[in-house]
């Protein structure tokens, strides 16, 4: 059986909702969070050696990194369900936002976090130069980043309504964390496709039955 480590309130509750649209059966490990580090606990090293999540194991396989396990989940899986069809438009778009979604937009939400976060840490002295730094940084690179990445999403979304296309596919699944985080930390502003689109995702009764399974999420 297909397990999916699996730690609270992060990117592996796409894993859990592929595997849902896709009729998977899988267990799922759950891992908490420290609460004041907010970083996964030592055990998930055990499981692989960055100890992050997600992370699945299936047979002999063990595999890190959401895109590669999406991958593999639709390689093994699939049956050619939620993947455009090879060298079509659609599965170009797939491929270009399968990617994107953790080697593009992620990098700029996560240090955006992290430099509204890091203030709060530094001693006392310190914080009004780590704010004026971590301000300086979202203002004048992170955020316009994010709103470039935002608009672009905006316009892929008007070919079809989804990220490849007009059909749901797993590119929808791995864009649904950055687009989330986003969400809940800027918004997404006036982009009407974009917030059709979220909505849409979480209505899915698979997403939903994949918050059951995972538990709480700060991000639906
Ligand atoms: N690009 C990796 C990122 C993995 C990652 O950073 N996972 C986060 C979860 S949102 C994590 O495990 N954070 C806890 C920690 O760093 O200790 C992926 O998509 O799998």
């Amino acid at each position: 059986m297909l397990t999916v480590h699996h730690l609270e309130n992060s990117r592996s509750q796409r894993v859990l909702w592929l595997l849902e649209e896709l009729g998977v059966p899988y267990e799922v490990k759950r891992y908490e969070r420290d609460p004041k580090t907010m970083l996964a606990p030592a055990s998930l090293r055990a499981v692989h050696p960055l100890g992050k999540s997600p992370v699945i194991t299936d047979g002999a396989h063990t595999i890190a990194e959401t895109g590669a396990i999406v991958e593999y989940v639709l390689a093994q899986y699939g049956n050619g369900r939620l993947l455009p069809a090879a060298d079509t438009d659609e599965r170009r778009h797939f491929t270009y936002w399968l990617h994107f979604a953790e080697g593009s937009a992620m990098p700029p939400l996560v240090m955006t976090l992290l430099f509204t976060e890091m203030p709060k840490r530094a001693p006392f002295f310190l914080r009004p130069v780590a704010n004026a730094i971590g301000n300086a940084v979202k203002t004048s690179y992170l955020g316009p980043t994010i709103s470039a990445q935002l608009d672009l999403m905006e316009q892929a979304l008007a070919h079809g309504g989804w990220f490849a296309g007009a059909d749901f596919t797993a590119a929808d699944v791995m864009m649904s964390f950055p687009v989330e985080a986003a969400a809940s930390r800027a918004g997404l502003g006036n982009r009407p496709l974009l917030t059709a689109w979220l909505a849409k995702i979480h209505a899915r009764p698979a997403y939903q039955a994949a918050l059951t399974r995972g538990g709480p999420y700060a991000f639906a």
